[in-house]
């Protein structure tokens, strides 16, 4: 890539970035809430959008000069409520956690009870942990997963009509199974709670028409558009038309400030993306690596929580292995693939160590890779963990990995 100036000002910098660079290109990226956004996103990220102060809405602002920035944020909007068939979108969150948090600043007062689904079990920090704002300033009661790996809907049910939370939330950080938002939205109407459907992980299945979607069925849709949606680092609220000016106030000037035009650019250009046919190509190939990624760790030998998966994600249940995610993790990463430990539900390790590794096919279906290819990375895996004290083998699946790359180049 061209750092021409940066390599003047700041070889250091631009050194690392020209690191990361080859590091991206020369290893197999599983963390499943990562892609590779394309080359126009950053264009539009790296440009001088990044110069101007735009508090306020669209024709609504604290500044002049706004007058470019307003009709990119129009399109951002636009494309975002076309996108996901929602009435209003506010595409100014910085993040998934804080277009989370203004969906709490606007429905809720300390205290409150909300429901939503355990860290551990697949849920996410914004979602009620104790160490977040959600858990220290609300009343936070969790749901998690059956010993299928599934959310039991029953059990969120008993658990809504005995705690009558004010909020509840579905989607996950690690959850292999389609949700039923439908389902949710009548646990939520029998208590009278509202919905909030966070669906960062998922967005680009979403949008690619592979997972239904909570329009119609959830009042508030919050999303990254980094992960499946392969889009630049940042958040989305989306929800109903009645909630527009609340939601809107409590993301400025409730929680930021000046929104970040060039990422709200980067976001615009991400949502054209993703309403390409193309597109919806992109999104069916990535559940069909996801699923010949799982049979192909499962034909190997390995366990993982649910069994098949069905969506982009899984996680690999290293429980009776006598290893932890945290050291297999490592040991993935001297074979060249990249993923994170993640807690298994009931996990009897704590989360820095924890008894699995999750892995997604967003990222590497990017770069082209196609069934045969998982298949390979499976037995990569399965090897690497057997394998993990004997250097010659982890060695050998390190040339196999860079091989899988090359075959696949990235920003070439
Ligand atoms: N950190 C993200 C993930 O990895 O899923 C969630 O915000």
């Amino acid at each position: 890539m061209d750092l021409e100036n940066l390599r003047k000002t700041d070889s250091a910098v631009a050194n690392y970035i020209d690191l990361e660079l080859k590091r991206q290109q020369t290893t197999i990226e599983l963390i499943a809430s990562e892609n590779f956004t394309s080359k126009a996103v950053m264009e539009a990220c790296g440009s001088v959008l990044t110069n101007k102060y735009a508090e306020g809405k669209p024709y609504k602002r604290f500044y002049n000069g706004c007058g470019n920035v307003d009709k990119i944020e129009e399109l951002a909007q636009e494309r975002a409520k076309k996108l996901f068939g929602m009435n209003h979108a506010n595409v100014q969150p910085h993040s998934g956690a804080q277009a989370n948090m203004a969906v709490f600043m606007y429905l809720l007062k300390p205290g409150d009870t909300v429901l939503g689904m355990d860290l551990s079990n697949g849920g996410h920090l914004s979602h009620g942990s104790p160490v977040n704002f959600s858990g220290i300033y609300f009343n936070v009661k969790s749901y998690g997963v059956n010993d299928n790996g599934e959310i039991d809907y029953e059990d969120v049910l008993a658990k809504a009509k005995e705690y009558q939370p004010k909020l509840i939330i579905c989607g996950a950080s690690n959850y292999s199974k389609i949700i039923d938002f439908k389902r949710f939205r009548e646990i939520a109407d029998e208590v009278g709670a509202y919905l909030l459907a966070d669906i960062a992980h998922i967005a680009g299945l979403v949008a690619g028409g592979v997972h239904p979607s909570p329009a119609g069925y959830a009042q508030f849709v919050t999303t990254t558009t980094h992960k499946t949606l392969r889009g630049p680092r940042g958040g989305i609220i989306m929800c109903d038309a009645e909630h527009a000016a609340g939601i809107d106030k409590a993301v400025f000037p409730g929680m930021q400030g000046g929104p970040l035009e060039h990422i709200i650019a980067g976001k615009a250009v991400a949502l054209l993306e993703a309403s390409s046919e193309s597109f919806k190509e992109y999104a069916r190939q990535i559940v069909m690596n996801a699923k010949a990624l799982a049979q192909g760790l499962l034909d190997n030998g390995m366990n993982i929580v649910g069994g098949m998966t069905e969506n982009h994600l899984m996680t690999l249940d290293l429980r009776g292995t006598g290893k932890t995610g945290k050291d297999m993790a490592n040991v993935l990463e001297m074979v060249g693939i990249t993923a994170n430990k993640n807690t298994v539900p009931n996990d009897p390790q704590s989360p820095f160590v924890t008894s699995g590794i999750r892995l997604g096919a967003a990222a590497v279906t990017t770069r082209g890779f196609k069934e045969e290819d998982m298949k390979e990375i499976a037995f990569i895996i399965a090897n690497a963990i057997k394998n993990s004290e004997d250097e010659a083998v982890l060695k050998s699946l390190r040339a196999k990995s860079l091989a899988l790359c090359e075959k696949h180049p990235l920003y070439d």
